[in-house]
């Protein structure tokens, strides 16, 4: 079989892959609370998002993938769908959806919708008629009857706590991974599969061009719902992380959803906690078919114990991740290439300099997002360079598993007051990328007219799309170059990757291969300059195809790189 990463010759010669439209394509994350409000309750919707389609055309994206919008009391803004057929009326109605998909259709643009259904909310009807004990919905989700002061196991949420809450009115416990407001479906059970293969077919009816499936590896639990290791962690997750029986029901919902339908559509599965070995029994024609996973190794780099111990990181650790996962997906598979979402810190802040280099190093990642093999996801704002958020106390905060963490540790003594956590917090939380879009430097950020559900970065009197889109030298300027750079060239979508001086503490370096075609790329990826030989065998004949600072047009022997600067070199 050829392979499928390889852009077959169409019949006029085009390298067109025949399908996968998504290989190609740039895909742009809207968190819809905070994209745009277009009604002044201070909370984005989706009259809002239709008032900026041409905004994302003119940046040159082909895809939107869409957080939740369904009807939802937003315990986790919206991870907690009460009803998966109706849009939140804070977000507007199914016609306004409706208009949004034409919107973006008519431009050639797509639309990914977010699919949540390890868990619902727990005002979900089908959760309501559980607690009820009315069949068949009493065996929709993970009950077990027993000592209210004594979880059933010893999983933990990854919010924090205990992953079970004791109902008063079923008197039974019952399980939730996140919130106690989310509680897990029992997809052991027959009924609850078909339920949700048959809301998916629901919105693929609708026109929709694919799912991004929320912690879709978390959906089999092992029979008995046996304790974990307690020092593993997050406790539980070796039995609730690709479970005994996650391909089964992959495969399943592949088929009785995704396959049924005449058009490409494209799935990402959402996995924490995947190796590049359990992703390529994820995707591809050899595993369960899903188009691609978002992994987590890369963005957990430097990581302690969790997240909140994030420390220093260096780069040698993350080129080998990157190595592992663009090697690993290359025959059969394909990878997501991202820095930033609506759950990790913003990427100029996490892993560039958001202070003398802000666009620069902004520039640089985006440049590395959009010259590995993969489909690169683009976070709304990170066109703009926007940085994480500073929260002088827990009532600035909105996100649920923040809040807890902040309780948690005062609650436990590992922090006297929100002083001793602050750091953390605007370090890694949701909250520190979920601020409101800058649009301009406006009140609000011209995110508002009311008052925004969540305080904005102060910042947006400077870092904004208004200056950005009209400032030549903007990170907005760069990626809308780096887009059209990446679709006119098939290198940069097919080519093979190979690392380049792997042990370089500061340099990332890589080469791109695809038939004649050659790329070489070269971050300098720290606040010094740096000084390295051309890689040996790299073509001597590549031109400059684009920069963040200025750089000669043709590779000499050495590459004298100035502080986060980055070049892509490509065959004439
Ligand atoms: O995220 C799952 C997940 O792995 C994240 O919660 C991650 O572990 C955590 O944010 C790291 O700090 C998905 C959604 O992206 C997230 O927004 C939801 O809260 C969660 O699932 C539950 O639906």
């Amino acid at each position: 079989m050829s392979n499928p990463n390889e852009p077959a010759d169409g019949a006029d010669g085009s390298t067109e892959q025949p399908r996968a439209w998504w290989k190609r394509a740039d895909i742009y994350q809207i968190y819809p609370r905070s994209f745009n409000d277009s009604d002044g309750d201070g909370i984005g919707d989706i009259p809002g998002m239709i008032e900026n389609v041409p905004y994302l055309d003119e940046l040159g994206v082909d895809a939107v993938w869409l957080s939740p919008v369904y009807a939802s009391p937003q315990a986790d803004n919206g991870y907690d769908i009460s009803d998966y057929r109706a849009i939140d009326d804070q977000y507007g109605e199914l016609a306004d959806w409706e208009e949004l998909l034409a919107a973006l259709h008519d431009r050639d643009m797509r639309l990914i919708m977010d699919l949540v259904v390890n868990h619902t909310s727990d005002e979900h009807e089908w959760f309501q008629r559980s607690r009820a004990g009315e069949e068949p919905y009493d065996e929709f989700y993970y009950w077990r009857e027993g000592d209210p002061a004594e979880p059933p196991n010893n999983w933990d949420s990854f919010f924090g706590g205990s992953a079970w809450s004791y109902d008063e009115t079923r008197e039974a416990w019952y399980l939730h991974l996140f919130d106690e407001k989310q509680p897990d479906l029992n997809w052991r059970n027959p009924a609850v599969r078909e339920a949700v293969y048959e809301m998916m077919r629901w919105w693929l009816q609708k026109g929709i061009d694919g799912f991004r499936m929320d912690v879709i590896n978390l959906l089999s639990k092992p029979e008995g719902l046996p304790d974990g290791d307690p020092d593993g962690g997050l406790t539980g997750a070796e039995h609730f992380m690709n479970g005994p029986k996650i391909h089964d029901y992959l495969s399943e919902m592949m088929a009785e959803t995704v396959e049924t339908v005449d058009r490409e559509i494209m799935t990402v599965g959402e996995t924490p906690g995947v190796s590049v070995e359990d992703a390529q029994e994820f995707v591809g024609e050899d595993g369960d078919g899903l188009s691609m996973v978002f992994q987590f190794e890369h963005v957990s780099v430097g990581d302690g114990d969790s997240k909140w111990e994030a420390g220093e990181w260096h780069l040698p650790a993350f080129k080998e991740i990157i190595e592992r996962w663009q090697t690993g997906l290359a025959e059969d598979g394909w990878n997501s290439i991202y820095l930033s979402n609506h759950d990790q810190p913003r990427m100029v802040s996490r892993f560039g300099d958001d202070d003398q280099y802000r666009r620069k190093s902004a520039k640089l990642l985006g440049t590395f997002t959009h010259t590995l093999q993969g489909t690169p996801f683009v976070y709304q704002g990170e066109e703009l360079g926007m940085t994480n958020t500073p929260f002088e106390s827990i009532e600035e905060l909105r996100d649920v598993e923040a809040i807890n963490f902040v309780e948690e540790a005062i609650a436990t003594g590992d922090a006297e007051s929100y002083a001793d956590v602050r750091d953390a917090i605007e370090a890694v939380s949701r909250d520190t990328a979920r601020t409101p879009m800058q649009w301009t430097d406006g009140t609000h950020a011209g995110f508002t007219d009311g008052d925004p559900w969540i305080k904005l970065n102060p910042n947006y009197t400077s870092v904004n799309a208004e200056r950005e889109r009209t400032d030549p030298a903007s990170v907005w300027q760069y990626y809308q170059d780096l887009i059209a750079l990446r679709e006119e060239r098939d290198v940069l979508v097919f080519g093979d990757f190979e690392l380049h001086y792997p042990d370089h503490p500061s340099v990332f370096a890589y080469t791109r291969t695809l038939g004649d075609e050659r790329g070489l790329i070269v971050l300098n990826w720290s606040g010094e300059s740096r000084s390295i030989d051309v890689p040996d065998h790299v073509d001597p004949g590549l031109e400059l195809a684009i920069a963040n600072d200025d750089a000669p047009q043709t590779l000499g022997t050495t590459l004298e790189l100035s502080p986060w600067e980055a070049r892509v070199y490509l065959t004439g």
